[in-house]
């Protein structure tokens, strides 16, 4: 096949470190890039640095630098953790500092103005008389009038996740010097979201695949009634509005941010000869969207609004967002210095066991927990204990006994044939997991298959067969091995250096595998080893004192 997907992760804010609640939200992304390359079709995989905005203004001014000078270190950071160390294969990760993306977002916001979709307006605002400034944003913080969360921000309130509307905010104060702001006129300029409610309806009614969180939290948002919302604001840092005599407002993140998805792609598209419009303006295309859950309406109303406005782009069909993770049961918070931070956790642990964890646990449909207690059994156990045992003592028992490799039968016995088809079987069931986003779902069929196969060598005992039949022994072990071969691509998508791993076993490239099942053949093995090292009970240990410090 080769249909194009677009895949859009959210871009993290260059204004901290990552931690792992932020790579549960945005894992599920490479699985499903992963998966379609295997299949054939042609992806487009993009995310980026979110370098604009109040996030990273606070950042600097707390570490008393330039905030490009923020958002050019975290850039760095994600690149190192999320591609290096996750193995994230982003076809593109931008930043949104870039002059792609600058000139896209001016374009966009240009065409909109043009059409009338956005338009100027004078509105009353906080000032902050201390501060001598406007408060947009995260400067604003008070009592959420929807429901009543006490740090609601002045753009979207934590509690509910909806969208504020600054001036209804309860008790508003300025977050840096926490006096209550004045209310002065400003002129800004709004989109005219109102004007889109009944194509988003539609767009909403028409769609499939949406995660329900997604799915329940637009569908009260366009029910209680889209308002336009400013879209510009009065401070140093981010985009300016294209227009004469404007040029000192900035473009708000939220609006800039969202068009990265779109900016990334032509950035690739210059850098690899290839064509973006390939998959923005062509209606097969299918666009994937993954965040967590408190990025929703960004990319299922705002998002979408905007396309819309501009035209003759392809608006999103997936939406993958994420419930939340939380660490040891609480939230993971900055300032309580209550995390795991993601280069830590990658100086002392393989990639893939993160990767594994994050899946197998996924919050697709709740909230998930990280808990190093359930981290070391699931990997102990389930990781290393079923899936890695499976492959290691297979291929180890080949290695040492069959230097020539073994060869599949002609005609395999009844047990095997049913192992065989579970393996045959597992393609197409897999598959569809992971194109509906249910990736939990797809990593237990996989992992129901290696079941079967711990089952199915502790029945044929080769190791006893190797002495008194050492012709079924050999047959037995081949058929179990070819299953270790689907396993190689059944498995790549989530753990794609255990699928290398395997690979390299069994003499096979990496490069050349693909989603179908494979035809039997002869297997060779060399080089054995374990796929991962166990965890030990003291490293349990070490973390759990590192994190109550
Ligand atoms: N930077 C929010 C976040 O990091 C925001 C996502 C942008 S996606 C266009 O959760
Ligand atoms: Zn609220």
């Amino acid at each position: 096949m080769n249909r194009k997907i677009m895949i859009g992760a959210a871009l993290p804010y260059a204004n901290g470190s990552l931690h792992l609640g932020h790579v549960a939200g945005l894992i599920g992304a490479d699985v499903l890039a992963r998966y379609f390359r295997l299949k054939g079709d042609s992806v487009l995989f993009v995310s980026g640095s979110d370098c604009h905005g109040t996030p990273i203004l606070f950042e600097a001014e707390k570490q008393k630098t330039h905030p490009s000078v923020i958002a050019e270190k975290y850039h760095r950071e994600f690149v190192e953790t999320l591609i290096d160390g996750m193995d994230f294969s982003y076809d593109f990760f931008t930043k949104t500092t870039s002059d792609v993306h600058r000139e896209t977002v001016q374009d966009i916001f240009l065409k909109l103005y043009e059409k009338n979709d956005i338009y100027k307006k004078t509105e009353r605002l906080p000032y902050c008389k201390k501060c001598k400034k406007f408060l947009p944003d995260r400067y604003i913080e008070g009592k959420c009038y929807l429901c009543n969360f006490t740090s609601a921000r002045g753009d979207q309130c934590d509690g509910c996740g909806s969208l504020m509307e600054t001036k209804k905010i309860i008790d508003p104060k300025c977050k840096i010097c926490e006096s209550s702001p004045l209310w002065k006129d400003a002129e800004h300029f709004f989109l005219r979201l109102s004007g889109f409610e009944k194509k988003l309806k539609k767009m909403v009614k028409e769609s499939s695949g949406w995660r329900i969180n997604a799915r329940n939290f637009t569908e009260k948002l366009l029910h209680q009634g889209l308002h336009d919302r400013s879209i510009t604001r009065d401070t140093e840092w981010g985009i300016s509005v294209p227009l004469r005599g404007y040029e000192s407002k900035k473009i708000y993140v939220w609006f800039e941010a969202v068009c990265a998805y779109l900016s990334a792609s032509k950035e690739w598209s210059l850098l690899k000869k290839r064509n973006w419009e390939d998959f923005w303006k062509n209606k097969d295309a299918i666009h994937y969207y993954v965040h967590g859950k408190d990025n929703i309406p960004f990319h299922s109303v705002i998002w979408p609004a905007i396309l819309l406005g501009y035209g003759d782009l392809h608006l999103p069909d997936k939406i993958i967002s994420s419930e939340y993770l939380t660490l040891e049961k609480k939230q993971f918070s900055k300032s309580r210095n209550w995390a795991i931070w993601l280069s830590d956790f990658l100086e002392d642990f393989d990639s893939e066991t993160l990767r594994y964890y994050l899946i197998a646990n996924g919050s697709e449909n709740s909230d998930a927990d990280f808990s190093w207690e359930e981290f070391s059994s699931k990997i102990n156990s389930e990781l290393i204990g079923n899936f890695g045992n499976y492959v290691y003592r297979t291929l180890s028992f080949i290695e040492k006994n069959y230097k020539d490799g073994v060869v599949f039968p002609e005609n395999p016995d009844e047990s095997s044939s049913s192992f065989l088809k579970l393996a045959e079987d597992s393609f197409p069931l897999v598959a569809s997991s992971i194109e509906k986003g249910h990736l939990r779902k797809g990593l237990q069929a996989v992992f129901k298959l290696v079941d079967y196969g711990n089952r199915y060598i502790n029945d044929k005992e080769p190791w006893s067969t190797v002495k008194s039949d050492p012709q079924r022994a050999e047959r037995d072990l081949a058929v179990a091995a070819h299953v270790i071969k689907c396993l190689a691509v059944l498995i790549s998508p989530f753990l794609p250096e255990t699928s290398q791993k395997i690979c390299n076993q069994m003499n096979t490239s990496p490069d050349n595998l693909k989603w179908i099942y494979p035809s039997p053949e002869k297997v060779s093995v060399k080089k054995t080893n374990p796929l991962y090292k166990k965890i030990d009970e003291e490293e349990v240990k070490k973390q759990l004192s590192l994190l109550k410090k």
